[in-house]
């Protein structure tokens, strides 16, 4: 099974956009997988709408392990099935909670497995003409996704952007990175991510 996981930041809509992206591939319920850094797995069962309000929050750290869902995706003659999962936030430095740093580690960990990287961004915490405020953490991530297939740069919350200046201004200081900007609230934009997945296969 192909292998797609999402990454980011704490709070730049990663849980959204998998419960968002996997409605808009055609579930109708999500068995969310749970997979806790001492090697527990639990499977959960959850309408889409339980599935939004649970996983998806303002508070820091909600997602604290890794957690997946299968969906097929329609390609060529037929669908395939692919496995998107959902990581705990990553930050700069080190992070005193060790609940939340296992979670990294095990996101970091899981990148060298995957076939596909979704390092998501949130336009909203960019401020124009200040180009520290996007964080080293995410400095490092498109560099590493410069030497790796399947890597794409989503910047969401597009929903918040007024007159796309966010988005603008990443693309100045990133130029030679394909940035594709979506809402994950909205489900904007989706198909352009979906059509890199498809390609990634
Ligand atoms: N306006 C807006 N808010 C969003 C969007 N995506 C996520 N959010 C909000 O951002 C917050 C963090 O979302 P969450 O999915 O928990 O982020 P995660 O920590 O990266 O998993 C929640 O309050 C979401 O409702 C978006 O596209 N637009
Ligand atoms: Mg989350």
């Amino acid at each position: 099974l192909r292998k797609a996981i999402i990454i980011g930041r704490t709070n730049v809509g990663k849980s959204m956009f998998m419960v968002n992206f996997a409605e808009y591939l055609g579930l109708k319920k999500i068995f969310l997988k749970v997979e806790y850094p001492d090697g527990k797995i639990l499977n959960r069962e959850m309408s889409l709408e339980i599935a939004r309000s649970h996983l998806s929050s303002n508070s820091p750290y909600k997602t604290q392990s890794l957690q997946s869902i299968e969906v097929k995706i329609p390609v060529y003659k037929g669908r395939k099935e692919i496995c998107i999962y959902d990581s705990s936030g990553l930050a700069d430095g080190i992070h005193p909670d060790i609940v939340v740093r296992e979670g990294i580690v095990q996101t970091l960990e899981s990148l060298n497995t995957a076939d596909i990287i979704l390092h998501i961004i949130d336009l909203n915490s960019i401020e124009i003409d200040n180009s520290s405020s996007v964080s080293e953490i995410d400095r490092q991530i498109i560099r590493y996704g410069k030497t790796r297939t399947g890597y794409l740069f989503i910047a969401n919350k597009i929903d918040l952007d007024k007159d796309f200046k966010g988005y603008m201004y990443l693309k100045e200081i990133f130029p030679n990175t394909y940035i594709v900007p979506i809402s994950a609230l909205n489900k904007e934009g989706f198909n352009e991510v979906k059509s890199f997945v498809i390609k990634s296969l």
